[in-house]
Formats: structure tokens, C-alpha cells, sequence
């Protein structure tokens, strides 16, 4: 089996909910084709000024692999860091993702496994997740209270919100006081500050969240502060979660050796695919700590179900509105893990012509 062609579309998918402004969601979808007709589809968010850069690396890097074999993944990544080597990490490792998550759904697809499996996951129905999308920095208190209310009625179990914004940690406190009091104490809650408050007040502000049986503390402060990680882990009782904003696998190395994370969240995207996803998974597992997914569910399922100390997967659905049948979770509020082969997601061809923007 070769790799014979490639296509890229781009498509402008409507949010349900605005996000910082956006109205619409791009996203750049390679579908790499073999010459036995297998697609394998990979993708990756191509909003902002950076966008048309994406896509235009991705073109360019599948076109290099056009006669090469997709079951050799790891050939195939040595040959695109080879091929970018001068470009540093952050672009170049979204193109390895793309081209990697395509190469693992051709694999699936080729065997006739979903990709769970054949990372030698066990037999599973569901996965543990959690909202993710909704609880927005700028939502007010009023929208707070709604949207966690309307997530736990749709049955979700656990959810993040986010913080990071208000001038007084008093403000502060009052969403996580909102949030637990919309939804009750049987729901977990978690809240992520995206690097937007420095140790002091990390410090100081911890124990308002602790109060409010908040299960983790994500990113609270610049995630290259190692020490500063290692000194909050230390420090305080909340879970501090960290990792999304690393490219590559290898800064997990060091992230483990400050103990910088009690739980560390991986981001298939940054790291560059599912191959190094289980890399950073496997450092992480070596120091004994669980680890998480990172936006993109469709892929996060996989890995939750194939790599044994994942605990959660981000349900984040902003590419849902692509593919025929969206991801939803069951009555106990866990995510229902696909069983076809492949990644078990197929586009939606109605959705893509009527959004479908050239580059
Ligand atoms: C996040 C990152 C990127 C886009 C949206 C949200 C956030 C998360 O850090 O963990 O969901
Ligand atoms: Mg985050």
C-alpha cells in the first residue's frame, strides 16, 4: 500500500457558541489517499493570521509523501523533521499531527480496527470526559449559572471553567462558587487560568477553589516556569494540571523531572500525533502520573481508550459539526467510544460544500 494523492479542504465550520469574538471555527482537513483508495483523514484548527501558513505547510509536506507507505509512521515523521528541521517547534509539529493522525486512520481503516485497539487498548464502550467549550472566561455570572446548568441537564458529569480574568481574586472566586452552586456537589468541576495569574496569587487563590471542591488547577501560570509549577505542586492541595502548551514530546522529560504537574495534559496537536502523544504519555507514566487529553475528542477518545493511565478526555466540539455523526455521551455521562475502523469519523459532504473556503 502507497500513498498515491492528497487533497486539502478548508472549512469555515459555524460555532454554536462564540468564542473570543469568532463566529466560525476553521479547520484545514487533509485527507491522504492510498492507492488501494483508502482515505485517511487528519486535521487541524487553521484560524487566526497563522492559518494559511498551516495549510500551505501541510500541502506541501503531503505532497512529499506521495509513493511512501502510511504504515510506516515513524519513517515518515523522521522524514518531515528532517524536512523542517530549521523551522523549530510549533507549525511543524501541527503538519507531523495532521500527517500522522491521517496515517494512523489509513492503518485502522487498512486492518479494519479502530485506532484504540491497535494501540492495544482493551475492549471499551465508553470513556470518562468532561465539558469543555461552554464556561468561557467572558461569560458573565448570569451565563455561568445557565450554561453549567444546562450541561449538567444534559447529563455531563464533569466540566471546566475558566478563570484568569478578573482584576480582584474575590471576582475570581465568585465563578467557582457560581459554577458549584448551578450544578451541586456530585458534579466535578475543574477550572483553567490559561498562564493568567502569576505565584502569589496562585498562592493566595488556590484555597478559594480548594473550598469549592474543584478537582484541578490548570495553567495557572506561564507554563515554562517549571520551578514555579514545582513549588504550586508542592505547595497546595488542588491537582495542578499543566502540559498543553508544550510542542513535542520531549519537554515532558523535564516536566516530570520538577514534578511539575500533578496530572499533565497532552495536546496531540503540539506534540505532533498520536505517536508522540503515547511518548509524552509514557514519560508521564514512568513518574506515576496520570495523564489527559487536549481538545480534539475525536482523537482524545482514542487515546483515553488505547493508552491505560489516561484519565479524561476533553469534550471539546468545535469539529463536531464535520463529520456525520457528532460524538455524544451516554446516560452516565461517558463518552462513546467509536468502534469502526479508523478514527470512526467520516465527513460530512453536505456540511463541507455548503462551508468549504478556499485558502
Ligand atoms: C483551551 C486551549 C485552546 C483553545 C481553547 C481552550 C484551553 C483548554 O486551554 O484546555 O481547553
Ligand atoms: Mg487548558
Amino acid at each position: 500500500m502507497k500513498i498515491a494523492s492528497h487533497e486539502i479542504v478548508i472549512v469555515d465550520l459555524p460555532l454554536e457558541r462564540p468564542f473570543m469574538g469568532r463566529t466560525v471555527m476553521r479547520h484545514a482537513i487533509l485527507k491522504l489517499r492510498t492507492d488501494d483508495g483508502i482515505d485517511g483523514l487528519g486535521w487541524a484548527m487553521a484560524a487566526g493570521p497563522m492559518g494559511a501558513a498551516l495549510v500551505v505547510a501541510i500541502d506541501g509536506i503531503a505532497e512529499l509523501l506521495h509513493g511512501e507507505d502510511p504504515m510506516m509512521r515513524e519513517q515518515i515523521d523522521v522524514m518531515i523533521d528532517r524536512v523542517t528541521g530549521s523551522s523549530g517547534p510549533g507549525m511543524t509539529h501541527y503538519v507531523r499531527a495532521v500527517v500522522n493522525i491521517a496515517l494512523w486512520d489509513i492503518t485502522g481503516k487498512a486492518v479494519g480496527q479502530p485506532i484504540w485497539k491497535l494501540l492495544g487498548g482493551a475492549e471499551a464502550e465508553t470513556v470518562e470526559t468532561y465539558a469543555s467549550g461552554w464556561l468561557w472566561r467572558d461569560y458573565s455570572l448570569d451565563e455561568l449559572t445557565e450554561s453549567a446548568g444546562e450541561l449538567a441537564g444534559r447529563g455531563f458529569t464533569s466540566m471546566k471553567f475558566r478563570c484568569g480574568a478578573e482584576a480582584r481574586m474575590a471576582d475570581e472566586a465568585e465563578r467557582a462558587r457560581v459554577v458549584r452552586a448551578a450544578v451541586g456537589d456530585d458534579v466535578t468541576i475543574m477550572v483553567d487560568i490559561n498562564q493568567g495569574w502569576d505565584i502569589p496569587r496562585t498562592m493566595s487563590g488556590a484555597r478559594h477553589f480548594e473550598a469549592q471542591n474543584v478537582y484541578w488547577l490548570e495553567d495557572p501560570i506561564d507554563y515554562r516556569d517549571l520551578r514555579g509549577y514545582e513549588q504550586l505542586v508542592n505547595s497546595l492541595d488542588i491537582a495542578i494540571t499543566h502540559g498543553e502548551y508544550n510542542y513535542g514530546f520531549e519537554p515532558f522529560g523535564e516536566i516530570v523531572h520538577h514534578g511539575a504537574a500533578d496530572i499533565v495534559m497532552i495536546d496531540a496537536h503540539h506534540v505532533g500525533g498520536i505517536d508522540a502523544w503515547k511518548r509524552a504519555a509514557d514519560i508521564a507514566a514512568g513518574a506515576h502520573r496520570p495523564v489527559v487529553t487536549h481538545l480534539s475528542p475525536e482523537i482524545g477518545v482514542h487515546l483515553a481508550a488505547g493508552v491505560p493511565h489516561t484519565k479524561t478526555v476533553e469534550f471539546m466540539p468545535w469539529s463536531f459539526g464535520l463529520w456525520e455523526k457528532p460524538m455524544e455521551i451516554d446516560d452516565a455521562g461517558r463518552l462513546i467510544v467509536p468502534q469502526e475502523p479508523g478514527l470512526g469519523v467520516s465527513l460530512n459532504e453536505d456540511v463541507v460544500k455548503a462551508h468549504r473556503v478556499d485558502a
